[in-house]
């Protein structure tokens, strides 16, 4: 947990989700993920918010490694993109 339990988030950019069902895969796909305790999915700015447990925030890299087979790439959030 982070200082007096504040929610640690890190933010990604997926160019491909598109809709509802993008959202709902991807959420999926990265829920039960060790490190992960929260997804979230907004497909009308390509956001992907993943609320996660350890001292680091989950990285790119790791985040890819389960996107990529469902195919989805995940960047780096850039605010206002
Ligand atoms: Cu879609």
């Amino acid at each position: 947990m982070g200082l007096f339990g504040a929610k640690q988030t890190v933010t990604y950019h997926v160019a491909e989700m598109n809709c509802g069902h993008c959202e709902k895969k991807i959420t999926t796909a990265l829920e039960g993920v060790a490190g992960i305790s929260k997804v979230k999915t907004t497909s009308s700015d390509k956001r992907l918010v993943i609320e996660y447990k350890g001292e680091a925030p989950v990285d790119l890299e790791s985040v890819n490694a389960v996107l990529e087979p469902v195919g989805y790439v995940a960047s780096r959030y850039v605010a206002g993109e």
